[in-house]
């Protein structure tokens, strides 16, 4: 069992495949007890809040979103991500405030911050792939499209655009990935990635 929490987090554009390392990798975790998270998400409200931004058809001030997204977040933080780190927990995040910092910050050219009372993660991994293959990737899966996928592909590319300028600024946490590997080769270069932390907690 580790003896010190530490937090994973999953980023990248539409449909490149964050869902799917991030659940495989808490399958491996599974004996560790890890926490999976998902954003915007993961909390009563924070849920209401997603219902609230991606489905509702509401046109939303650029700014309200960034705060819609920032809220959910801080909710999530308070009641499950912050207690589980705490109590010595892995937590994997599909998303975090990377997002919004790609997102609201790279393609809606927002001014952005890291706030304080968010956790930083200890190691961020960027699926960096084709966008136009992504969004293609959730259409074939059948996705109920969100407002945000329904952005134009300039949108998209400002966002993995932002990602790429993130990595670049934080390369100890970032780990850049290739989305277009098949989902077993991607998890077992997350898996190296994350042996250490575990050994390291040991
Ligand atoms: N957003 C924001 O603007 N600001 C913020 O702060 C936050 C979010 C937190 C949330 O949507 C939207 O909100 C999102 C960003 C924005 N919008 N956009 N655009 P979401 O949570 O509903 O969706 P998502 O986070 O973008 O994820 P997704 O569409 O579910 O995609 P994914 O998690 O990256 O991929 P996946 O579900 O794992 O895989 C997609 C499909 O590809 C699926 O059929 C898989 O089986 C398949 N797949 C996965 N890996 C592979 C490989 N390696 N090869 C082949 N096929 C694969």
């Amino acid at each position: 069992m580790a003896k010190q929490g530490f937090f994973i987090t999953f980023e990248g554009t539409e449909g490149s495949g964050k869902t799917t390392q991030a659940e495989l990798l808490a399958e491996w975790l599974e004996k560790r007890n890890p926490v999976l998270v998902r954003e915007p998400g993961g909390t009563e409200l924070s849920e209401q809040i997603r219902d609230t931004l991606l489905y509702r058809g509401l046109e939303i001030d650029p700014e309200a979103e960034m705060y819609l997204f920032m809220a959910s977040r801080r909710q999530l933080v308070a009641e499950v991500i912050a207690p589980a780190l705490a109590a010595a927990q892995i937590v994997i995040a599909d998303r975090y405030h990377d997002s919004t910092l790609a997102y609201q910050g790279g393609a809606r050219g927002l001014a952005t911050t890291w706030p304080p009372s968010f956790p930083r993660p200890d190691i961020t991994f960027l699926l960096v792939g084709d966008v136009e293959a992504g969004l293609g990737r959730h259409e074939a899966a059948g996705k109920r499209k969100d407002r945000m996928e329904q952005e134009s592909l300039e949108f998209h590319r400002k966002v993995a655009e932002a990602y790429e300028r993130l990595a670049a600024a934080e390369p100890q946490r970032f780990v850049r990935l290739d989305a277009t590997g098949s989902r077993d080769k991607i998890q077992f270069e997350v898996r190296d990635h994350v042996k250490p932390l575990l050994d390291g907690a040991e």
